[in-house]
């Protein structure tokens, strides 16, 4: 097991747009692995393979919801491998969206609040699933990530470039700091 690093904004890799999966290898299996210990090391609740710099259509999500309020978090490890939605609904939600390649950042993102997605997990196994809540708003964070596109991609210019100089201003201070 390995922690990998995370690439963060504006590194070009991440608009690149990632390519399916052929192969179910033990090196897959390792990535997938590296990918949790590196997405519960952040900590986050999903990591897309583009932001440890592989462009694969593979991404990993633990949400890490308690069973009952006030319990506590029970891990869920979930898999994706060459993930498609398939139906959206017209209804949206709100959420304030956090990214480990914008870190630190958070802004208000309407997505389609239920979603129907097809994907293979990490056995190859085929799923067709209906999700809503935060799995779906999370699947289609991590989404995007295939696709080059970050969360700030859906705010509006004023909102993209406050996030930007609020990040920009919050690395300032770290590299006073050190
Ligand atoms: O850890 C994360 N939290 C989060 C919060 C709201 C919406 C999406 C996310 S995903 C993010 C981790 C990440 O950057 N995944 O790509
Ligand atoms: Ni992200």
């Amino acid at each position: 097991m390995a922690l990998l690093p995370i690439i963060e904004t504006p590194d070009p890799r991440l608009r690149k747009v990632s390519t399916p999966v052929e192969t179910f290898d033990d090196a897959l299996q390792t990535l997938i692995d590296d990918m949790f210990e590196t997405m519960y090391d952040a900590p986050g609740i999903g990591l897309a393979a583009i932001q440890v710099g592989v462009p694969q259509r593979l991404l990993v999500i633990d949400l890490q919801e308690p069973e009952e309020e006030g319990g506590k978090p029970v891990r869920k490890p979930l898999v994706f491998i060459n993930p498609e939605i398939v139906e959206e609904s017209e209804e949206v939600q709100t959420y304030s969206e956090g990214c480990l390649s914008v870190p630190d950042q958070y802004a208000d993102v309407q997505r389609p609040a239920v979603i129907r997605a097809k994907w293979l997990d990490r056995d190859g196994k085929a799923h067709d699933e209906r999700l809503e809540g935060l799995l779906a708003i999370c699947l289609q964070h991590e989404m995007d990530h295939l696709q080059g596109i970050l969360f700030i991609d859906h705010l509006s210019r004023l909102k993209r470039d406050m996030v930007l100089k609020r990040l920009a201003k919050a690395r300032k201070e770290t590299a006073k700091a050190a």
